[in-house]
C-alpha cells in the first residue's frame, strides 16, 4: 500500500514536471554571494579587502550598473569580471541581492571600531617637510576612478606622490590646523590619517558602516564622523584615531536618526551636526572648558517655550537645538553665528546658534546644495551663493536679512561652486545637465555670468579649487581618462593639463586651514 502510494505520487509529480517543461530554478543569490563574493566583500557584506556591498554604500551603483561591474569587473582594481563564470540570471540575482538592505544593522561600536585599526607607520618629529615644495600650497586630489589620491605641488603643478586610498572616498578631507596631517573618509566608514610632510599613510580605523562626512576640531585634536549606518556620531582622537566617544544619534525622545553631516564651527570651538530623520541639530563642545551656553537654554518647538537644558559642560558636552524639520546639509555665515540648512522641497531654515532656535524660513526656487555654498562681501554686505540641484540656477542671498538678492541662470543644474578672496570671480559647474562639460564664471561684483569654459567637450567638468593665492583655478575632468586642468584665474587661459583617473574633489591646504570664504569647510 505504502509503495503504491509513493509510486502514484512520483507518477503525478513526473507528469506535472513534464507538463511544466524543463525546471527553471531561481538562482540562489545568497549561495552565489557566499561562493563568489564573500571572500573579498565579507560574508556579512560589510566589506573586507573589497568594499561593503550594501544599498547605502553603493549609492547609484545598482541595477544594470551593478550587474555590469559584476560581469566585467572594474578596471585598475582587484575586482574581476564574472561573465565567464556566471550566467546573466545569476549576475542579475547578485545585483538584486546586494541592493537589498541587511535584515538588521550590525553592531559597530567602540569595540568594532578599535578592532578595525590598521597602523602602517608612526610620524617622525620634523621641523619641515621632506620635500622643498611649499607645504601650505599643496593640493590633495581625490581620484575616484581607481581610488587613489595625488599630492600636488601647487606652485609647479607637479605631483609629489600618488597612492591608493580606501574604496569610494567621499566629501572633503580634513586637515590639522598646521596643515601637516590630512584625514580622508570613505563611504564605507574608513577614516585614514596621512602625513603630508613625509607623504606616508599612518593609520586607519573603520568608524562606521556607512559614513557621511568628517570634521576636525579647531584645536586639531578630535575628528567627528557622521554616520548613516549605524546611527552614530563618533569622536576619534586625531593623534592615534582612538575612539573618544560614540553618540547614539537619537532625539531626546529616543527616536533614532542618521546623521546628515557634521562641520566644525571654529569661532564657537564646537562641532555642529544635523540629524537627517529627526528635527534636531546638535552642537558638541570641543573645548574642555566649554562655555556656559552648553548649560544654557534651548528653544523647544514641541513645548513652544524656552526650556532649560540639563547638559554637562566640558569636552563633548551636547547641546540639542530643535528645528521645525530635519536638515539635510547646511552652511554657516562667516562669523558662524547662524547656519542655513536645507530642508525638504527647497525650503531653507536659518538657525541662530547663539539663541539656539530657527529665526527664518526661506523658500528657494529648488533644492539648494548648501554644502557647496560660498560667501563674500557685496556692496559692504556679506552674501552667499549656492547652486540649486534641480535647476540651472544659483541663488545669491543677503546674509544679514536673508533676502534673495538674485537668481543667476546657468546652462544646467550643478553641484559645486568655488571662489577665493583674491579673485572677483566664482566658478560653478552644470555637471547634472546636458552642458555637464561647461563651467560658468560669475563676476561676484555684478552677479553676471561673464565667461564659460569647456575643458573637454562632452566630458563632465566639475569641482574647482583655487591655489593658495587665488591665481589659478584647478578643474576636474570627471572621467576615468580625465585630467586636472589648471587655468589662469584672471585670464581663464589653460596653463597645464595633468592626466588623472576621474579626479573628483581637490583641496588646497592653505585655503582649508584658513577657512577661505571661497571654499568648503
Ligand atoms: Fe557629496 C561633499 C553629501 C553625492 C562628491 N557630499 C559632500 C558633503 C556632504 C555630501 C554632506 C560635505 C562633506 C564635507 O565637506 O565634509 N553627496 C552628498 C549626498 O547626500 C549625495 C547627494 C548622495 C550620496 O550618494 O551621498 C552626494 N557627492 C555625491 C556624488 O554623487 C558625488 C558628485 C560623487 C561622489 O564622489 O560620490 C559627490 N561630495 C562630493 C565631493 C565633495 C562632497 C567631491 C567634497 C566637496 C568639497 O569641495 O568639499
Amino acid at each position: 500500500m505504502k509503495r503504491s502510494c509513493l509510486s502514484d505520487w512520483i507518477a503525478v509529480a513526473l507528469t506535472a514536471c513534464a507538463l511544466a517543461g524543463p525546471a527553471s530554478a531561481e538562482p540562489d543569490a545568497a549561495k552565489l554571494f557566499a561562493d563568489n563574493c564573500a571572500e573579498c566583500h565579507g560574508a556579512d557584506r560589510l566589506g573586507r579587502l573589497g568594499p561593503a556591498l550594501l544599498p547605502e554604500n553603493l549609492g547609484r551603483l545598482t541595477g544594470a550598473r551593478a550587474a555590469a561591474v559584476i560581469a566585467d569587473g572594474r578596471a585598475a582594481t582587484q575586482m574581476p569580471g564574472f561573465a565567464g563564470k556566471l550566467g546573466s540570471d545569476d549576475i542579475a540575482a547578485l545585483a538584486t541581492y546586494i541592493a537589498s538592505p541587511l535584515p538588521s544593522v550590525p553592531a559597530w561600536g567602540p569595540v568594532e571600531i578599535e578592532a578595525s585599526r590598521v597602523v602602517y607607520a608612526f610620524a617622525p618629529e620634523l621641523d619641515r617637510p621632506r620635500f622643498d615644495a611649499d607645504p601650505m600650497n599643496l593640493f590633495v586630489v581625490v581620484e575616484a576612478g581607481d581610488h587613489h589620491a595625488t599630492i600636488l605641488d601647487g606652485d609647479r603643478f607637479e605631483p609629489l606622490t600618488r597612492f591608493q586610498t580606501r574604496f569610494a572616498l567621499h566629501g572633503g578631507p580634513k586637515f590639522t590646523p598646521d596643515g601637516r596631517y590630512v584625514f580622508f573618509m570613505s563611504r564605507d566608514g574608513w577614516v585614514s590619517k596621512y602625513d603630508l610632510w613625509t607623504l606616508t599613510m599612518l593609520s586607519e580605523v573603520r568608524a562606521g558602516i556607512n559614513a557621511r562626512n568628517i570634521a576636525i576640531s579647531r584645536d586639531g585634536k578630535h575628528i567627528a564622523v557622521a554616520n548613516y549606518l549605524p546611527h552614530t556620531l563618533v569622536m576619534l582622537s586625531t593623534d592615534d584615531l582612538k575612539v573618544e566617544k560614540v553618540f547614539e544619534a537619537e532625539d531626546r525622545k529616543g527616536n533614532s536618526s542618521r546623521v546628515s553631516a557634521v562641520y566644525q564651527a571654529p569661532t564657537r570651538n564646537s562641532f555642529i551636526a544635523a540629524l537627517k530623520d529627526v528635527p534636531e541639530i546638535w552642537e558638541i563642545a570641543t573645548d574642555p572648558n566649554a562655555p556656559p551656553v552648553y548649560s544654557g537654554f534651548v528653544h523647544s518647538h514641541e513645548k513652544g517655550m524656552i526650556e532649560a537644558l540639563a547638559s554637562s559642560q566640558g569636552l563633548f558636552a551636547l547641546r540639542r537645538i530643535e528645528v521645525p524639520e530635519p536638515l539635510d546639509d547646511f552652511f554657516f555665515d562667516p562669523p558662524y553665528r547662524n547656519l542655513i540648512g536645507s530642508a525638504r522641497e527647497g525650503r531653507a531654515i536659518v538657525v541662530n546658534l547663539t539663541v539656539g532656535r530657527d529665526i527664518k524660513q526661506l523658500d528657494l526656487p529648488s533644492l539648494p546644495h548648501l554644502g557647496s555654498g560660498i560667501s563674500w562681501t557685496l556692496n559692504g554686505r556679506p552674501v552667499m551663493a549656492t547652486p540649486l540641484l534641480k535647476e540651472g540656477k544659483i541663488s545669491v542671498l543677503d546674509l544679514q536679512d536673508w533676502s534673495l538678492i538674485k537668481v543667476i541662470d546657468t546652462p544646467g543644474p550643478g553641484y559645486f561652486m568655488r571662489s577665493h578672496e583674491n579673485t572677483p570671480y566664482a566658478w560653478a559647474d552644470s555637471m547634472m545637465s546636458a552642458k555637464k562639460d561647461t563651467l560658468s564664471i560669475i563676476d561676484k561684483r555684478t552677479l553676471e555670468v561673464v565667461r564659460s569654459v569647456t575643458p573637454e567637450p562632452g566630458k563632465t567638468a566639475a569641482h574647482v579649487e583655487f591655489d593658495r593665492d587665488g591665481r589659478h583655478a584647478l578643474v576636474s575632468i570627471w572621467d576615468d581618462r580625465g585630467a586636472l586642468v589648471v587655468y589662469d584665474a584672471a585670464t581663464f587661459v589653460e596653463v597645464k593639463r595633468i592626466p588623472m583617473s576621474r579626479p573628483s574633489g581637490k583641496y588646497n591646504v592653505w585655503n582649508k586651514i584658513t577657512f577661505s570664504d571661497g571654499t568648503s569647510h
